[in-house]
Protein backbone atom coordinates (compact mmCIF):
# COMPACT_ATOMS: atom_id res chain seq x y z
CA UNK A 1 0.00 0.00 0.00
CA UNK A 2 1.35 3.27 -0.72
CA UNK A 3 -0.47 5.64 1.46
CA UNK A 4 -0.37 8.77 -1.26
CA UNK A 5 -1.74 6.30 -3.94
CA UNK A 6 -4.18 4.76 -1.68
CA UNK A 7 -5.78 8.81 -0.67
CA UNK A 8 -5.83 9.77 -4.19
CA UNK A 9 -8.27 7.21 -5.00
CA UNK A 10 -10.18 7.98 -2.35
CA UNK A 11 -10.29 11.82 -3.14
CA UNK A 12 -11.60 10.55 -6.65
CA UNK A 13 -14.36 8.62 -5.52
CA UNK A 14 -15.19 11.21 -2.75
CA UNK A 15 -14.11 14.86 -4.52
CA UNK A 16 -16.77 16.68 -2.51
CA UNK A 17 -15.57 15.50 1.11
CA UNK A 18 -12.30 17.94 2.05
CA UNK A 19 -12.59 17.38 5.91
CA UNK A 20 -13.08 13.26 5.30
CA UNK A 21 -9.77 13.21 3.06
CA UNK A 22 -7.99 15.42 5.30
CA UNK A 23 -8.81 13.09 8.54
CA UNK A 24 -7.94 10.12 6.33
CA UNK A 25 -4.82 11.11 4.96
CA UNK A 26 -3.38 12.28 8.50
CA UNK A 27 -4.20 8.43 9.62
CA UNK A 28 -3.50 6.64 6.62
CA UNK A 29 -0.03 8.66 6.03
CA UNK A 30 1.51 7.89 9.67
CA UNK A 31 -0.03 4.07 9.60
CA UNK A 32 1.90 3.17 6.40
CA UNK A 33 4.78 1.63 7.22
CA UNK A 34 3.56 -0.37 9.73
CA UNK A 35 0.61 -1.53 7.54
CA UNK A 36 3.19 -2.65 5.21
CA UNK A 37 4.35 -4.69 7.94
CA UNK A 38 1.25 -7.23 7.43
CA UNK A 39 0.63 -8.31 4.09
CA UNK A 40 -2.36 -9.80 5.42
CA UNK A 41 -4.02 -6.84 5.95
CA UNK A 42 -3.54 -5.79 2.22
CA UNK A 43 -5.23 -9.33 0.88
CA UNK A 44 -8.02 -8.67 2.98
CA UNK A 45 -8.13 -5.12 1.59
CA UNK A 46 -8.57 -3.89 4.66
CA UNK A 47 -7.34 -0.50 4.61
CA UNK A 48 -10.43 0.65 2.16
CA UNK A 49 -13.02 -1.12 4.28
CA UNK A 50 -11.75 0.74 7.16
CA UNK A 51 -11.66 4.06 5.42
CA UNK A 52 -15.00 4.09 4.44
CA UNK A 53 -17.71 3.79 6.66
CA UNK A 54 -20.16 0.61 7.31
CA UNK A 55 -23.40 2.60 5.93
CA UNK A 56 -24.64 6.04 5.86
CA UNK A 57 -28.22 7.17 6.94
CA UNK A 58 -29.30 10.85 5.57
CA UNK A 59 -32.78 12.28 5.91
CA UNK A 60 -34.60 15.27 6.16
CA UNK A 61 -36.16 16.26 9.64
CA UNK A 62 -39.20 18.68 8.83
CA UNK A 63 -40.85 20.76 11.85
CA UNK A 64 -42.79 23.45 12.72
CA UNK A 65 -41.02 27.18 14.30
CA UNK A 66 -43.04 29.21 16.85
CA UNK A 67 -44.43 31.30 14.31
CA UNK A 68 -45.94 28.48 12.71
CA UNK A 69 -43.86 27.82 9.74
CA UNK A 70 -42.31 24.92 8.23
CA UNK A 71 -38.72 24.39 8.22
CA UNK A 72 -36.43 21.47 6.91
CA UNK A 73 -33.18 20.48 7.84
CA UNK A 74 -30.84 17.68 6.94
CA UNK A 75 -30.46 14.95 9.37
CA UNK A 76 -27.89 12.06 9.20
CA UNK A 77 -26.11 9.14 11.38
CA UNK A 78 -22.64 7.58 9.71
CA UNK A 79 -21.90 4.25 11.54
CA UNK A 80 -18.21 4.06 10.96
CA UNK A 81 -16.87 0.79 12.40
CA UNK A 82 -18.69 -2.12 14.87
CA UNK A 83 -15.41 -3.89 14.54
CA UNK A 84 -14.69 -3.88 18.86
CA UNK A 85 -18.16 -2.89 19.51
CA UNK A 86 -21.42 -1.13 18.93
CA UNK A 87 -21.27 1.83 16.78
CA UNK A 88 -20.72 5.22 19.64
CA UNK A 89 -20.28 9.00 18.87
CA UNK A 90 -21.95 11.96 19.15
CA UNK A 91 -24.35 14.03 17.77
CA UNK A 92 -23.85 17.85 16.26
CA UNK A 93 -26.23 20.16 15.32
CA UNK A 94 -24.71 23.66 13.43
CA UNK A 95 -25.16 25.62 10.79
CA UNK A 96 -22.04 24.00 8.94
CA UNK A 97 -22.74 20.50 9.37
CA UNK A 98 -22.61 18.24 6.50
CA UNK A 99 -21.85 14.68 4.99
CA UNK A 100 -17.46 15.58 4.86
CA UNK A 101 -17.62 17.12 8.49
CA UNK A 102 -19.64 13.45 9.39
CA UNK A 103 -17.39 11.59 7.98
CA UNK A 104 -14.23 12.66 9.15
CA UNK A 105 -15.53 12.72 13.22
CA UNK A 106 -16.72 8.94 12.86
CA UNK A 107 -13.49 7.93 11.35
CA UNK A 108 -11.68 9.89 14.12
CA UNK A 109 -14.13 8.27 16.32
CA UNK A 110 -12.81 4.75 15.78
CA UNK A 111 -9.65 5.24 16.39
CA UNK A 112 -10.19 7.03 19.25
CA UNK A 113 -12.73 4.65 20.61
CA UNK A 114 -10.02 1.98 20.23
CA UNK A 115 -7.66 3.78 22.30
CA UNK A 116 -9.82 4.27 25.15
CA UNK A 117 -9.26 0.28 25.99
CA UNK A 118 -13.47 -0.08 26.20
CA UNK A 119 -15.74 -1.71 23.58
CA UNK A 120 -16.91 1.11 21.62
CA UNK A 121 -17.05 1.42 17.67
CA UNK A 122 -17.35 4.53 16.13
CA UNK A 123 -19.98 6.82 15.13
CA UNK A 124 -21.17 10.26 14.23
CA UNK A 125 -24.29 12.06 13.51
CA UNK A 126 -26.14 15.59 13.43
CA UNK A 127 -28.00 18.28 11.79
CA UNK A 128 -27.47 21.59 9.83
CA UNK A 129 -30.06 23.04 12.18
CA UNK A 130 -28.45 25.21 14.60
CA UNK A 131 -29.98 25.58 18.41
CA UNK A 132 -28.95 29.60 18.62
CA UNK A 133 -31.63 31.71 18.73
CA UNK A 134 -34.10 29.07 18.56
CA UNK A 135 -36.52 28.89 22.02
CA UNK A 136 -36.67 26.12 23.97
CA UNK A 137 -40.00 24.39 22.38
CA UNK A 138 -38.23 24.64 18.88
CA UNK A 139 -35.60 22.80 20.18
CA UNK A 140 -37.29 20.03 21.29
CA UNK A 141 -39.60 19.71 18.17
CA UNK A 142 -36.75 19.86 16.17
CA UNK A 143 -35.01 16.77 18.62
CA UNK A 144 -38.68 15.40 18.50
CA UNK A 145 -38.78 15.06 14.55
CA UNK A 146 -34.74 14.03 14.25
CA UNK A 147 -35.58 11.39 16.36
CA UNK A 148 -38.90 9.93 14.61
CA UNK A 149 -36.23 9.09 11.67
CA UNK A 150 -33.23 8.19 13.82
CA UNK A 151 -34.51 5.52 16.15
CA UNK A 152 -34.95 2.67 14.46
CA UNK A 153 -31.23 3.17 13.58
CA UNK A 154 -29.89 3.49 17.39
CA UNK A 155 -30.48 1.29 20.35
CA UNK A 156 -28.18 0.11 23.57
CA UNK A 157 -26.20 -2.79 21.94
CA UNK A 158 -26.40 -0.93 18.89
CA UNK A 159 -25.69 2.57 18.20
CA UNK A 160 -25.38 4.93 21.22
CA UNK A 161 -25.61 8.76 20.35
CA UNK A 162 -24.51 11.43 22.50
CA UNK A 163 -23.77 15.56 22.27
CA UNK A 164 -21.36 17.02 20.31
CA UNK A 165 -21.05 20.83 19.36
CA UNK A 166 -24.63 22.15 19.64
CA UNK A 167 -25.84 19.25 21.42
CA UNK A 168 -25.82 20.09 25.84
CA UNK A 169 -27.87 18.36 28.15
CA UNK A 170 -30.72 19.81 26.83
CA UNK A 171 -30.87 18.12 23.44
CA UNK A 172 -29.89 14.84 24.68
CA UNK A 173 -32.87 14.95 27.20
CA UNK A 174 -35.03 15.51 24.42
CA UNK A 175 -33.52 13.03 21.97
CA UNK A 176 -33.46 10.41 24.63
CA UNK A 177 -37.36 11.16 25.75
CA UNK A 178 -38.43 10.68 22.26
CA UNK A 179 -36.10 7.76 21.62
CA UNK A 180 -37.69 5.87 24.72
CA UNK A 181 -41.11 6.69 23.54
CA UNK A 182 -40.65 5.36 20.40
CA UNK A 183 -38.94 2.53 21.20
CA UNK A 184 -41.23 1.82 24.26
CA UNK A 185 -37.84 0.73 26.83
CA UNK A 186 -35.82 2.70 29.23
CA UNK A 187 -32.05 1.89 28.31
CA UNK A 188 -28.64 3.07 28.17
CA UNK A 189 -29.17 4.51 24.31
CA UNK A 190 -27.80 7.54 24.63
CA UNK A 191 -24.79 9.01 26.82
CA UNK A 192 -24.17 12.73 28.44
CA UNK A 193 -28.10 12.21 29.99
CA UNK A 194 -28.98 14.14 33.12
CA UNK A 195 -28.30 12.25 36.10
CA UNK A 196 -31.92 11.76 36.99
CA UNK A 197 -31.98 8.98 34.42
CA UNK A 198 -28.83 7.31 33.94
CA UNK A 199 -26.50 9.89 33.55
CA UNK A 200 -22.99 9.30 35.08
CA UNK A 201 -21.49 11.91 37.08
CA UNK A 202 -18.18 13.63 35.64
CA UNK A 203 -19.68 12.96 32.31
CA UNK A 204 -20.14 16.86 31.57
CA UNK A 205 -16.48 17.73 33.05
CA UNK A 206 -14.88 14.51 31.19
CA UNK A 207 -13.91 16.04 27.75
CA UNK A 208 -12.01 18.75 29.58
CA UNK A 209 -11.16 17.49 32.27
CA UNK A 210 -9.03 14.65 30.52
CA UNK A 211 -7.44 16.62 28.31
CA UNK A 212 -6.04 18.11 31.06
CA UNK A 213 -4.49 14.75 32.58
CA UNK A 214 -3.24 13.96 29.37
CA UNK A 215 -1.74 16.98 29.47
CA UNK A 216 -0.09 16.26 32.97
CA UNK A 217 1.19 13.01 31.56
CA UNK A 218 2.75 14.72 28.11
CA UNK A 219 4.41 17.93 30.61
CA UNK A 220 5.85 14.73 32.93
CA UNK A 221 7.87 13.03 30.10
CA UNK A 222 10.01 16.30 30.05
CA UNK A 223 9.73 17.29 34.20
CA UNK A 224 7.52 19.92 33.52
CA UNK A 225 5.51 21.48 35.91
CA UNK A 226 2.13 23.17 35.29
CA UNK A 227 1.71 25.52 37.96
CA UNK A 228 1.85 28.99 36.82
CA UNK A 229 1.66 28.17 33.18
CA UNK A 230 -0.30 30.55 30.94
CA UNK A 231 -2.68 28.41 28.48
CA UNK A 232 -4.19 29.94 25.90
CA UNK A 233 -8.09 28.17 25.19
CA UNK A 234 -10.20 28.71 21.95
CA UNK A 235 -13.87 27.54 22.60
CA UNK A 236 -16.37 28.37 25.86
CA UNK A 237 -18.59 25.15 25.53
CA UNK A 238 -18.38 22.35 27.29
CA UNK A 239 -15.22 21.30 26.55
CA UNK A 240 -13.32 24.78 26.78
CA UNK A 241 -15.17 25.62 30.51
CA UNK A 242 -14.34 22.52 31.71
CA UNK A 243 -10.79 22.86 30.71
CA UNK A 244 -10.47 25.87 32.28
CA UNK A 245 -12.09 24.69 35.75
CA UNK A 246 -9.60 21.65 35.67
CA UNK A 247 -6.16 24.15 34.85
CA UNK A 248 -7.53 26.45 37.54
CA UNK A 249 -7.65 23.65 40.57
CA UNK A 250 -3.94 22.68 39.40
CA UNK A 251 -2.67 26.06 39.18
CA UNK A 252 -2.31 27.17 35.38
CA UNK A 253 -3.28 30.72 34.13
CA UNK A 254 -6.23 30.71 31.65
CA UNK A 255 -5.13 33.47 29.22
CA UNK A 256 -8.09 33.27 26.44
CA UNK A 257 -11.20 31.70 25.16
CA UNK A 258 -13.45 32.60 22.61
CA UNK A 259 -16.57 32.14 20.36
CA UNK A 260 -17.64 32.15 17.08
CA UNK A 261 -17.68 35.99 17.34
CA UNK A 262 -14.66 36.57 18.51
CA UNK A 263 -12.08 35.79 21.44
CA UNK A 264 -10.83 37.63 24.93
CA UNK A 265 -7.38 38.06 26.06
CA UNK A 266 -6.79 38.18 29.76
CA UNK A 267 -2.82 38.59 29.95
CA UNK A 268 -2.81 37.71 34.07
CA UNK A 269 -5.23 34.94 33.59
CA UNK A 270 -8.94 34.91 34.23
CA UNK A 271 -9.67 34.82 38.15
CA UNK A 272 -12.12 32.29 39.84
CA UNK A 273 -15.20 34.94 39.71
CA UNK A 274 -14.46 35.70 36.10
CA UNK A 275 -14.72 31.63 35.29
CA UNK A 276 -18.02 31.60 37.18
CA UNK A 277 -19.27 34.39 35.49
CA UNK A 278 -18.14 32.44 32.26
CA UNK A 279 -19.43 29.14 33.41
CA UNK A 280 -23.06 30.99 33.68
CA UNK A 281 -22.82 33.23 30.63
CA UNK A 282 -22.38 30.39 28.43
CA UNK A 283 -24.18 27.28 30.52
CA UNK A 284 -27.33 28.80 31.89
CA UNK A 285 -27.93 32.38 29.38
CA UNK A 286 -26.23 30.98 26.80
CA UNK A 287 -24.35 34.49 26.09
CA UNK A 288 -21.72 35.59 24.02
CA UNK A 289 -17.59 35.76 25.63
CA UNK A 290 -18.22 39.21 23.94
CA UNK A 291 -20.28 40.23 27.25
CA UNK A 292 -17.41 39.59 29.19
CA UNK A 293 -14.80 41.42 27.63
CA UNK A 294 -17.45 44.50 28.55
CA UNK A 295 -18.03 43.35 31.88
CA UNK A 296 -14.01 43.28 32.87
CA UNK A 297 -13.07 45.59 30.25
CA UNK A 298 -10.34 42.91 28.39
CA UNK A 299 -9.27 42.78 25.30
CA UNK A 300 -11.40 41.52 22.61
CA UNK A 301 -11.04 40.40 19.22
CA UNK A 302 -14.14 40.46 17.27
CA UNK A 303 -14.22 37.40 14.38
CA UNK A 304 -10.40 36.45 15.41
CA UNK A 305 -8.93 33.53 16.98
CA UNK A 306 -6.65 33.73 20.14
CA UNK A 307 -3.32 32.15 18.37
CA UNK A 308 -1.93 35.55 17.15
CA UNK A 309 -2.92 37.79 20.18
CA UNK A 310 -2.33 35.90 23.08
CA UNK A 311 1.68 34.90 24.70
CA UNK A 312 1.15 31.65 26.42
CA UNK A 313 3.09 28.33 27.30
CA UNK A 314 0.11 25.78 26.09
CA UNK A 315 -1.91 26.07 23.86
CA UNK A 316 -5.59 24.03 24.06
CA UNK A 317 -7.84 24.44 21.01
CA UNK A 318 -11.68 23.45 22.03
CA UNK A 319 -14.01 25.02 19.43
CA UNK A 320 -13.54 23.26 16.05
CA UNK A 321 -11.83 21.46 13.31
CA UNK A 322 -9.35 23.53 11.18
CA UNK A 323 -8.92 26.77 13.94
CA UNK A 324 -4.88 26.78 13.75
CA UNK A 325 -3.96 26.96 10.59
CA UNK A 326 -0.21 26.84 9.59
CA UNK A 327 0.15 30.28 10.18
CA UNK A 328 -1.47 30.43 13.49
CA UNK A 329 0.86 27.35 14.67
CA UNK A 330 3.95 29.54 13.40
CA UNK A 331 2.74 32.25 15.84
CA UNK A 332 2.54 29.64 18.62
CA UNK A 333 5.73 28.40 18.46
CA UNK A 334 7.81 31.45 17.46
CA UNK A 335 6.63 32.92 20.77
CA UNK A 336 7.52 29.74 22.48
CA UNK A 337 4.75 27.51 23.20
CA UNK A 338 5.65 24.48 24.73
CA UNK A 339 2.60 22.11 24.64
CA UNK A 340 -0.59 21.99 22.02
CA UNK A 341 -3.22 19.46 23.30
CA UNK A 342 -6.25 19.29 21.39
CA UNK A 343 -9.97 19.54 23.04
CA UNK A 344 -11.85 19.71 19.91
CA UNK A 345 -11.85 17.31 16.98
CA UNK A 346 -9.04 18.02 14.28
CA UNK A 347 -8.63 21.39 15.33
CA UNK A 348 -4.72 21.92 13.50
CA UNK A 349 -4.79 22.20 9.83
CA UNK A 350 -2.42 19.55 8.06
CA UNK A 351 0.03 22.47 8.12
CA UNK A 352 0.00 23.39 11.81
CA UNK A 353 0.77 19.60 12.29
CA UNK A 354 4.23 19.91 10.40
CA UNK A 355 4.78 23.40 12.43
CA UNK A 356 4.99 21.60 15.83
CA UNK A 357 6.26 18.35 14.57
CA UNK A 358 8.77 20.02 12.99
CA UNK A 359 8.86 22.02 16.47
CA UNK A 360 9.10 19.07 18.37
CA UNK A 361 6.74 20.47 20.81
CA UNK A 362 4.28 18.51 23.04
CA UNK A 363 1.70 18.11 20.26
CA UNK A 364 -1.79 15.37 21.29
CA UNK A 365 -4.27 15.24 18.52
CA UNK A 366 -8.09 14.94 19.23
CA UNK A 367 -8.14 11.21 18.94
CA UNK A 368 -5.38 10.84 22.25
CA UNK A 369 -5.89 13.87 23.75
CA UNK A 370 -9.77 14.33 24.21
CA UNK A 371 -10.63 10.58 24.28
CA UNK A 372 -12.04 11.30 27.90
CA UNK A 373 -15.17 12.74 26.43
CA UNK A 374 -16.06 9.13 24.59
CA UNK A 375 -14.52 6.85 27.64
CA UNK A 376 -16.73 8.48 30.19
CA UNK A 377 -19.71 7.37 27.72
CA UNK A 378 -18.05 4.21 27.87
CA UNK A 379 -18.49 4.27 31.48
CA UNK A 380 -22.19 5.54 31.50
CA UNK A 381 -23.12 2.35 29.45
CA UNK A 382 -21.05 0.08 31.71
CA UNK A 383 -23.28 1.71 34.37
CA UNK A 384 -26.67 1.71 32.90
CA UNK A 385 -26.52 -2.01 31.42
CA UNK A 386 -25.15 -2.43 35.42
CA UNK A 387 -28.26 -0.78 36.52
CA UNK A 388 -25.75 0.83 39.03
CA UNK A 389 -24.44 4.73 39.43
CA UNK A 390 -20.77 4.80 40.85
CA UNK A 391 -19.41 7.91 42.68
CA UNK A 392 -17.74 10.97 41.06
CA UNK A 393 -14.52 9.51 42.47
CA UNK A 394 -14.50 6.35 41.22
CA UNK A 395 -15.27 7.82 37.67
CA UNK A 396 -12.83 10.39 37.85
CA UNK A 397 -10.09 7.51 38.94
CA UNK A 398 -11.27 5.65 35.92
CA UNK A 399 -10.92 8.58 33.67
CA UNK A 400 -7.08 9.66 34.83
CA UNK A 401 -6.45 5.96 34.64
CA UNK A 402 -7.55 5.71 30.86
CA UNK A 403 -5.69 8.86 30.21
CA UNK A 404 -2.48 7.61 31.20
CA UNK A 405 -2.80 4.13 29.48
CA UNK A 406 -3.79 6.17 26.21
CA UNK A 407 -0.07 8.23 26.90
CA UNK A 408 1.61 4.74 27.36
CA UNK A 409 0.06 3.64 24.09
CA UNK A 410 1.27 6.92 22.06
CA UNK A 411 4.43 6.44 24.09
CA UNK A 412 4.83 2.77 23.03
CA UNK A 413 3.96 3.10 18.91
CA UNK A 414 5.37 6.92 18.57
CA UNK A 415 8.61 6.88 20.18
CA UNK A 416 11.53 7.79 18.45
CA UNK A 417 15.25 6.94 18.27
CA UNK A 418 15.78 10.38 20.21
CA UNK A 419 13.10 9.48 22.85
CA UNK A 420 10.85 12.23 21.19
CA UNK A 421 7.30 11.10 20.79
CA UNK A 422 5.47 11.67 17.99
CA UNK A 423 1.87 11.26 19.21
CA UNK A 424 0.11 11.58 15.76
CA UNK A 425 1.94 8.59 14.96
CA UNK A 426 1.34 6.30 18.36
CA UNK A 427 -2.12 7.10 18.83
CA UNK A 428 -2.84 6.37 15.34
CA UNK A 429 -0.88 3.19 14.91
CA UNK A 430 -2.17 1.94 18.26
CA UNK A 431 -5.97 2.71 17.38
CA UNK A 432 -5.53 1.27 14.02
CA UNK A 433 -4.22 -2.61 15.10
CA UNK A 434 -6.62 -3.27 17.61
CA UNK A 435 -9.46 -2.42 14.91
CA UNK A 436 -7.41 -4.16 12.26
CA UNK A 437 -6.59 -7.35 14.08
CA UNK A 438 -10.54 -7.60 15.16
CA UNK A 439 -11.89 -7.43 11.59
CA UNK A 440 -9.35 -9.52 9.99
CA UNK A 441 -10.89 -12.35 12.65
CA UNK A 442 -13.91 -11.69 11.87
CA UNK A 443 -13.60 -12.19 8.00
CA UNK A 444 -14.96 -9.96 4.62
CA UNK A 445 -17.61 -7.98 6.09
P1 LIG B 1 -20.10 23.25 22.43
O1 LIG B 1 -21.21 23.42 21.49
O2 LIG B 1 -20.40 23.09 23.88
O3 LIG B 1 -19.06 24.44 22.29
C1 LIG B 1 -18.46 24.73 21.09
C2 LIG B 1 -17.65 26.00 21.26
O4 LIG B 1 -16.88 26.21 20.09
C3 LIG B 1 -18.52 27.24 21.42
O5 LIG B 1 -17.80 28.20 22.16
C4 LIG B 1 -18.71 27.68 19.97
O6 LIG B 1 -19.02 29.04 19.84
C5 LIG B 1 -17.35 27.37 19.39
N1 LIG B 1 -17.48 27.05 17.97
C6 LIG B 1 -18.24 26.08 17.41
N2 LIG B 1 -18.13 26.10 16.08
C7 LIG B 1 -17.30 27.12 15.79
C8 LIG B 1 -16.80 27.65 14.59
N3 LIG B 1 -17.15 27.13 13.41
N4 LIG B 1 -15.93 28.69 14.67
C9 LIG B 1 -15.59 29.23 15.87
N5 LIG B 1 -16.05 28.77 17.05
C10 LIG B 1 -16.88 27.73 17.01
O7 LIG B 1 -19.28 21.97 21.89
P2 LIG B 1 -18.20 21.09 22.65
O8 LIG B 1 -17.46 21.89 23.63
O9 LIG B 1 -18.85 19.84 23.08
O10 LIG B 1 -17.23 20.69 21.44
C11 LIG B 1 -16.06 21.42 21.10
C12 LIG B 1 -15.12 20.52 20.31
O11 LIG B 1 -14.72 19.40 21.10
C13 LIG B 1 -15.69 19.92 19.04
O12 LIG B 1 -14.67 19.77 18.08
C14 LIG B 1 -16.14 18.53 19.49
O13 LIG B 1 -16.24 17.62 18.43
C15 LIG B 1 -15.00 18.18 20.43
N6 LIG B 1 -15.25 17.13 21.40
C16 LIG B 1 -16.31 17.20 22.25
C17 LIG B 1 -16.50 16.23 23.18
C18 LIG B 1 -17.59 16.32 24.20
O14 LIG B 1 -17.64 15.45 25.08
N7 LIG B 1 -18.46 17.29 24.17
C19 LIG B 1 -15.64 15.03 23.25
C20 LIG B 1 -14.51 15.09 22.36
C21 LIG B 1 -14.36 16.10 21.46
P3 LIG B 1 -20.55 29.52 19.64
O15 LIG B 1 -21.16 29.43 21.00
O16 LIG B 1 -20.43 30.89 19.13
O17 LIG B 1 -21.17 28.56 18.66
O1 LIG C 1 -19.85 10.63 24.19
C1 LIG C 1 -19.64 10.57 23.00
O2 LIG C 1 -19.87 9.58 22.34
C2 LIG C 1 -19.03 11.78 22.34
C3 LIG C 1 -19.70 12.97 22.33
C4 LIG C 1 -19.13 14.09 21.70
C5 LIG C 1 -17.88 13.99 21.12
C6 LIG C 1 -17.22 12.79 21.16
C7 LIG C 1 -15.85 12.70 20.57
O3 LIG C 1 -15.09 11.83 21.01
O4 LIG C 1 -15.53 13.48 19.69
C8 LIG C 1 -17.78 11.68 21.77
Amino acid sequence: MKAKEFVDGLKRRFPNEPEYIQAVDEVVSSIEDTYNEHPEFERYNLLERLCIPDRIFSFRVSWVDDKGNVRNNMGYRIQHSNAIGPYKGGIRFHSSVNQSILKFLAFEQTFKNSLTTLAMGGAKGGSDFSPRGKSDMEVMRFCQAFITELWRQIGPDTDVPAGDIGVGGREVGFMYGWYKKMAREFTGTFTGKGREFGGSLIRPEATGFGNCYFLLNMLATRGIDIKGKRVAISGSGNVATFTAVKLMELGAKVVSMSDSDGSIVVADGLTEEQLQYILELKNIYRGRIREFAEKYGCEYYPGERPWHHVKCDIAMPSATQNEIDGDDAQALVDQGVIAVSEGANMPSTPDAIKVFLGARILYAPGKAANAGGVAVSGLEMAQNSQKMSWTAEEVDSRLKNIMADIHHQCELFGKEPDGFINYVKGANVAGFMKVARAMMDQGVL
